[in-house]
């Protein structure tokens, strides 16, 4: 019998911290006053249910979890702009604290769904109480916020129909993931003006919180 409580409480202080840093990132940015390449950030320890689930789907054996389920631990990280996936990922990467062991590339290489972001699998060390450090695999996935919303809604449809969405529901997703990508691009394009409208807000709120 596995105990999940003790064997997952790693992945999820690897999780709270992870989070925690990245938005550390991002409260950085905000007081440069630069444009944050983060929007926001979530994260999870994957539910027992959805473990066993993927493990049989699988085939991964129950002990050796830790090894073979890449996303046991999982954090998001949400962009504005595609650009904004880059820097993030250069930031990651110069990191001391943990580092890169795979890289996926789904924004190039989309899935057959229309899926699309970049997946980073991070080796991360846990402080252990007995002492030593515990290596711990956490799943980057790093989508601007049009990939998130398709990526939501698409995972709420495979939900609701267990993995077997309609054809023409099917056909329509890959035609919003089109869609998504597209503003992506019509978003990429008119970046500069979105970032001065922006900056000009962020200066009006920060004096109206002075006066
Ligand atoms: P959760 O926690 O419910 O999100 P596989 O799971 O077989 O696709 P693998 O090798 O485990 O592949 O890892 P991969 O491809 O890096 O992707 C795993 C995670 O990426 C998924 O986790 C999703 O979060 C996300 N993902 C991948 N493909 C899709 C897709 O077509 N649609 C959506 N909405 N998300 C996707 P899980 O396991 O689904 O769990």
């Amino acid at each position: 019998m596995i105990d999940w409580d003790t064997m997952l409480s790693p992945y999820k202080q690897a999780v709270d911290e992870l989070k925690i840093k990245l938005r550390g990132i991002r409260e950085q940015y905000q007081l440069s006053s630069k444009h944050t390449p983060i929007e926001f950030v979530t994260g999870r320890v994957k539910p027992v249910s959805s473990i066993l689930q993927k493990a049989k789907r699988k085939n991964i054996p129950l002990n050796e979890l830790e090894e073979k389920m890449q996303d046991l631990a999982g954090v998001r990280v949400m962009c504005q702009f595609v650009g904004d996936i880059h820097t993030v990922l250069e930031l990651v990467r110069a990191r001391t604290d943990f580092e890169i062991v795979e890289e996926r590339n789904y924004i190039k290489n989309k899935k057959r769904s229309g899926y699309r972001s970049y997946h980073c699998v991070l080796r991360y060390p846990v402080q252990m109480i007995e002492g030593g450090e515990k290596d711990i695999l956490v799943e980057l996935q790093i989508r601007t916020l049009a990939m998130n919303f398709w990526a939501t809604i698409e995972h709420s449809l495979q939900y609701k129909y267990e993995g077997k969405i309609p054809k023409e529901i099917e056909q329509r997703l890959e035609r919003a993931a089109e869609a998504a990508f597209r503003l992506d691009e019509e978003m990429s394009q008119i970046r500069g003006e979105v970032q001065d409208a922006q900056q000009i807000i962020s200066r009006t709120q920060n004096s109206m919180r002075r006066d």
